[in-house]
């Protein structure tokens, strides 16, 4: 007997384990190059390969496994069958998949494990189930070998993956510490990590198979194009495409209040609510606002029934502290400031159906309500405790004003409730070296009665929510794992009040001089703000048979979110709709470093107007980005270059010729078409990347459905490249309906693009729309790609939809805002060091560009006088006049006028 192994190959890691399993010797083991011949008969060369002592062959890797238990006498049960042809037909082809992307394109994290989550899932889930040391039982089996060899190259060192599957990364270890295993990866591996397998991946064939499209910042060009198009794609497709938008269902109406409906997808979004005593900077806006605000649009677009709450929250040591600093009353700060955050996001077009704030008589309603109901329950404790107190400042400090080193990562700046390195909960009494942020004395310890959440007794009723929750919900991998770790580490009491005078009074007699402490409070806030927006709230709040409620944060509020609020809400016991989705993002930097208000650092909410850059592309902008699955970075440069290149060149170019198209050649109608086949395919195409669009969103991937639009405005670009419209339409009858076919079909794309685009670029979706003059009020996503705009259709004025940013208008822009120089990247074209800001006089502005530019400004200015008379629709308005203004600040910018000096205005905050 001889066994072939090459160390490159990854199959050959579970044959080696089975082989020391079953004793074989060290000559009986041979070691091949992954060319060689080894099998005389194979027309390619296969290892791993057993040679029989009767001189046959195995050379399936799982045969020579059960070929090593056999030997030993250990037949394989029905259940073991069952997990090996599991194994190769669902496990297998999405391990080579991911094990590509890990080893040889070296992405990381979740961009290789969501590959394979569902099948690891199903093994934990399996594990879990029967309670079992192995996969078919309390022996180990070929099972268990087989599995581990395969899974073993791609968990081995993404640990922190499996933390949340408890029971697979239990048999996992316990594979790996076995003495058959550990010799197999030694001698595979030989201490070199996967890389090993990098040569021998990259000559493979990828299997075929559906696969979710790792999150990417590029756009993956061709790869739709290479797929095989079947007869019943392209048939589906024309017939969707046939029916029009006339088999479209409306859009419902949509009426305030608006209330959860029988039958109906009941939606509820809210977006952690916005501190009131800060202006959110361009992180907070994409962590919570605006990705909410993508998805609700989203939901309304699809005519599901969709209420999105959100509101300033105002209660806390904070907004004292601001009132002191302003010299106002807190009540007069949360008022200057709700106004601050409103406008702002009144300027991002978040489409909030109501916008609130938390210091109502609701709030107190209802908190004492939850209050008095987990008191009646018995679910609160009263305890004394230590507490910080800065006399200098003559009051008790909140978590947030003091600030020390961590007790568990000795971080220097951890905050007294949390510390910003290793993400613990700290209690602010065990701070070493505490410090009062307020005056840098150091507080001292003093102490006082308080009111705890009971979580300890909560814990049971917790998990066995969440566990639900976790499996039905779209939970974002950051936010399963906070909340699973908060769990493993055991839940301990919560303290819910606070010795300060600005918050929801405790409503105990013993209590009196304190008030709920914020995180108490305010996700409270969610309820209290509904209920100001309708009386009926309940039926939002109190309903989650009929309510599916989704939360969007930041990864820092998770953990509120997902246990210690829920906990509030099972304990009051009164049918709570609890959170079902909770969608997290990691944190956006700015440039190379963080937002920072002391330092004047960042842009901020107030200032994106500021800029000269429209809304729309701020949110296009900070959407790409979005910090899904790890952090990202806000930089000038790439926003310049994703505005030029992705918007610019790809998405307005298309929209723009093919709506120029319909004018110059067809007198602004849409010309009649004749599909031919390459035209169906491209419907296919369309078909294909709408599906992705909807899926994506569904589940809440909001970047990645975003690249779905780009890839299908690249198709259009190709379609019309490919088939050249400019010259057919000078040819025969014929060659000029060829001609038609192609406006027809590209305009008709063109029209899917602005529905598509509203999530995200609300204003550039009603221009094209407007533009187009392409109907707007009905269910287009879910139907497919239609011709809503058919032959005969007539379309209104088109103009381009975009403009070019240019390195020294970033450049004077980053001067502004802070950040670092350029580093990599395309330089600008301008030397950096000339490119001072253009206000500062250091350098004239080209007399030429800055007259072009003043002639757009009047055009664009005659254009806004002329929709006004004639009354157009308000959202279009504001689209052309924030151009206006856009074009005007360029023009300020480029004479050398700076709108205003964001340095100092930057330092007077805090
Ligand atoms: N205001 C913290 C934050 O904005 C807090 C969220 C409350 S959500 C109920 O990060
Ligand atoms: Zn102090």
């Amino acid at each position: 007997m001889k066994l072939f192994v090459s160390c490159g190959s990854p199959q050959c890691l579970k044959v080696l384990a089975a082989a020391e399993r079953a004793g074989l010797r060290r000559e009986e083991l041979q070691e091949a190059g992954p060319e060689d011949p080894v099998v005389p008969f194979l027309t390619t060369p296969r290892l791993p390969a057993l040679q029989l002592d009767s001189g046959n062959f195995l050379f399936s890797a799982n045969a020579i496994c059960q070929f090593f238990f056999l030997s030993l006498g250990e037949e394989p049960s029905d259940s073991t069958n069952q997990w090996l042809e599991w194994e190769v037909t669902q496990l297998q082809p999405v391990v080579v998949v991911a094990l590509y992307h890990h080893v040889v394109q070296g992405k990381k994290g979740e961009e290789v494990l969501g590959t394979i989550r569902k099948q690891l899932t199903y093994i934990d889930d399996s594990l879990a189930e029967d309670g079992k040391p192995y996969l078919t039982g309390d022996r180990e089996s070929v099972a268990d070998v087989v599995l581990w060899g395969t899974l073993y190259p791609l968990i081995s060192d993404s640990s922190c993956f499996l933390e949340e599957l408890k029971s697979l990364q239990r048999w996992f270890q316990q594979m790996n510490f076995s003495e058959p295993c550990v010799k197999a990866v030694e001698f595979m591996l030989k201490g070199k990590g996967c890389q090993v397998f990098k040569s021998h991946l990259q000559k493979q064939p990828l299997p075929v198979i559906a696969l979710e499209k790792p999150a990417s910042n590029e756009p993956e060009e061709g790869e739709l194009a290479e797929r095989i198009i079947s007869e019943e794609e392209i048939m589906a497709a024309v017939e969707t495409w046939t029916r029009g938008a006339a088999a479209c269902p409306k859009l419902h109406q949509r009426q305030h209040p608006i209330l959860p409906l029988d039958n109906e997808k009941n939606i509820l979004i809210t977006s952690a609510l916005p501190y009131v005593n800060n202006v959110p900077h361009l992180g907070n806006i994409i962590g919570s606002v605006l990705s909410a605000d993508v998805f609700a649009r989203y939901c309304r677009l699809r005519d599901w029934n969709t209420l999105f709450v959100c509101g300033t929250d105002e209660y806390g040591t904070a907004t004292e502290t601001k009132a002191m600093e302003e010299n106002l009353t807190p009540q007069e700060i949360c008022d200057k400031y709700n106004v601050i955050h409103t406008n702002i996001y009144k300027w991002f077009q978040i489409s909030f159906d109501y916008f609130g704030r938390t210091t109502t008589t609701h709030q107190t309603t209802i908190a004492q309500d939850i209050f008095r109901r987990l008191l009646d329950r018995g679910f609160l404790l009263t305890d004394t405790v230590e507490q910080l107190r800065c006399e200098r400042c003559q009051r008790f400090l909140a978590d947030r004003f003091v600030e020390g080193i961590c007790p568990f990562c000795s971080y220097e700046e951890a905050r007294g409730d949390q510390c910003d390195k290793c993400g613990k909960l700290i209690n602010a009494v065990e701070l070493k070296k505490p410090q009062c942020k307020i005056c840098k004395a150091s507080p001292v310890v003093k102490s006082s009665k308080h009111l705890f959440l009971d979580l300890p007794k909560l814990e049971e009723r917790l998990e066995k929510w969440l566990d639900q929750s976790l499996a039905c919900g779209d939970w974002t991998s950051n936010a399963r794992l906070i909340s699973r770790s908060w769990l493993r580490d055991g839940l301990k009491p919560r303290c819910i009040t606070r010795d300060l005078k600005w918050g929801t009074p405790v409503p105990l007699e013993d209590f009196k001089d304190k008030v709920f402490y914020v995180w108490f409070d305010a996700p409270i806030g969610y309820l209290s703000i509904t209920a100001s927006y309708t009386d009926q709230w309940e039926k939002w709040w109190k309903n989650p048979q009929q309510v599916q409620l989704y939360q969007f944060m930041a990864k820092d509020n998770v953990p509120f979110h997902s246990v210690v609020f829920p906990c509030t809400q099972l304990g009051a016991e009164d049918n709570y709709t609890l959170v079902n989705h909770l969608i997290s993002t990691e944190y956006l930097n700015y440039e190379d470093g963080k937002f920072s208000k002391s330092r004047g650092v960042g842009v901020f909410g107030d200032m994106a107007k500021d800029t000269g850059i429209s809304a729309d592309i701020w949110r296009f902008y900070l959407l790409f980005v979005r910090p899904e699955g790890q952090d990202s970075a806000f930089s000038w440069n790439d926003l310049m270059l994703k505005n030029n290149s992705e918007l610019l060149n790809n998405l307005g170019n298309f929209v723009n010729r093919a709506g120029m198209f319909v004018h110059k050649y067809f007198d602004g109608c849409v010309p009649e078409m004749e599909l031919n086949r390459e035209d169906k395919k491209l419907l296919v195409h369309v078909t294909l990347e709408l599906h992705q669009y909807n899926q994506l969103l569904e589940k809440v991937r909001i970047r990645d459905a975003l690249r779905c639009i780009l890839n299908i405005s690249r198709l259009g670009n190709q379609y019309i490249q490919i088939n050249e419209p400019w010259k057919w339409v000078k040819g025969s009858q014929e060659d000029r309906k060829r001609a038609g076919t192609v406006t027809g079909v590209a305009v008709n794309i063109a029209s899917l693009l602005a529905v598509m685009l509203h999530p995200y670029m609300p204003s550039i979706s009603v221009a094209i729309q407007e533009q187009l003059q392409a109907p707007r009020d009905l269910n287009l996503l879910a139907g497919g790609f239609m011709c809503t705009l058919p032959t005969g259709h007539k379309i209104g004025t088109v103009s381009p939809l975009f403009q070019k940013l240019e390195a020294e208008q970033i450049e004077a822009l980053r001067k502004r805002f802070g950040g670092g120089q350029l580093k990599t990247g395309p330089k600008p074209e301008v030397e950096v060091k000339a490119a001072a800001p253009v206000g500062d006089g250091a350098r004239p502005a080209d007399p030429q560009k800055v007259k072009e530019l003043a002639a757009e400004v009047m055009k664009q200015g005659n254009h806004v006088r002329e929709l006004k008379a004639k009354k157009a629709e308000k959202l279009l308005l504001d689209a052309e006049v924030s151009k206006l203004l856009e074009l005007k600040k360029q023009l300020s910018l480029m004479e050398g006028k700076i709108i205003d000096t964001p340095s100092q205005k930057g330092k007077k905050r805090k």
